[in-house]
């Protein structure tokens, strides 16, 4: 997968190359480009904000420098299958711009996004973006909006990276064992169970004997119990209606 991000501050993805993801990185299976948006600007402040139309507080993301970095981005893709005519073109790009008015960020959503070929993120800052780079970016690729829940952050890098986390964990060879993935919260519908190591008693506090027992089908009901109780008592709204 191919993976473009936009931003005003590129340093923020530095982490990157060390993370889960940075393996992922180094082995060929995640190829993750971070751009500059103030590479795509020509004045001598490197000016990337302006004040809102029809005044009110904070300022609005200029629409020029977001115009020419989607364009150096998509103009790549659309050569990329003319390189060799004999390779199935590639996926259409999916341009995803974080927004506090997007759709909310799910694991379904995680899960589509990760047999994506090509996602680009766009990272506004201040008080959002002109909306017609909304519109430019719709006619040359599809866009979706995406919220990473109901509450505001200062610019759209934290969501990208928390995106981007989520995504390439579902990548086949980022994460090592493939049932973890389908076994834990989210993946079923239901929150997950209680996790216990050694040792079997800490501070006074005890492993349930169940999970010592060995009898796995025993074992199999307390954690489903544990999460249906878990997801009644804390996320009613993930539980099936009776
Ligand atoms: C963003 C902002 C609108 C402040 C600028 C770009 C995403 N889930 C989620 N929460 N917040 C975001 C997000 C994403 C991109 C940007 N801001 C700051 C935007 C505002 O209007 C009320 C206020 C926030």
């Amino acid at each position: 997968m191919r993976i473009d991000i936009v931003t005003i501050f590129p340093e923020y993805f530095g982490v990157l190359d060390v993370s889960l993801l940075g393996r992922a990185r180094e082995d060929g299976i995640l190829d993750v480009q971070v751009h500059d948006l103030r590479a795509f600007t020509h004045d001598r402040h490197r000016t990337v904000d302006d004040k809102p139309y029809g005044g009110g507080a904070g300022m609005v993301m200029k629409p020029e420098p977001w115009g020419e970095a989607l364009d150096a981005i998509l103009d790549l893709d659309a050569t990329a299958g003319e390189v060799d005519a004999r390779l199935p073109p590639r996926d259409a790009p999916l341009v995803i711009f974080p927004s506090p008015a997007g759709e909310v960020f799910t694991q379904a959503m995680a899960r589509e996004l990760s047999t994506a070929g090509h996602l680009v993120f766009g990272c506004g800052r201040y008080e959002g973006i002109d909306q017609r780079v909304f519109e430019y970016a719709g006619s040359r690729a599809s866009v979706r909006l995406v919220s990473l829940g109901d509450y505001v952050l200062n610019g759209g890098e934290v969501a990208v990276m928390a995106m981007i986390e989520a995504i390439g964990r579902l990548i086949p060879g980022v994460i090592g064992n493939p049932e973890s993935l389908v076994e834990e919260s989210h993946e079923d519908g239901l929150l997950e169970y209680p996790s216990y190591t050694k040792p079997a008693e800490w501070r006074g506090y005890e492993v349930p004997p169940v999970l010592m027992g060995g009898n796995h089908g025993a074992i199999a009901t307390w954690r489903r119990d544990a999460q249906l109780e878990r997801t009644r008592l804390v996320r009613p709204d993930l539980l099936p209606p009776e």
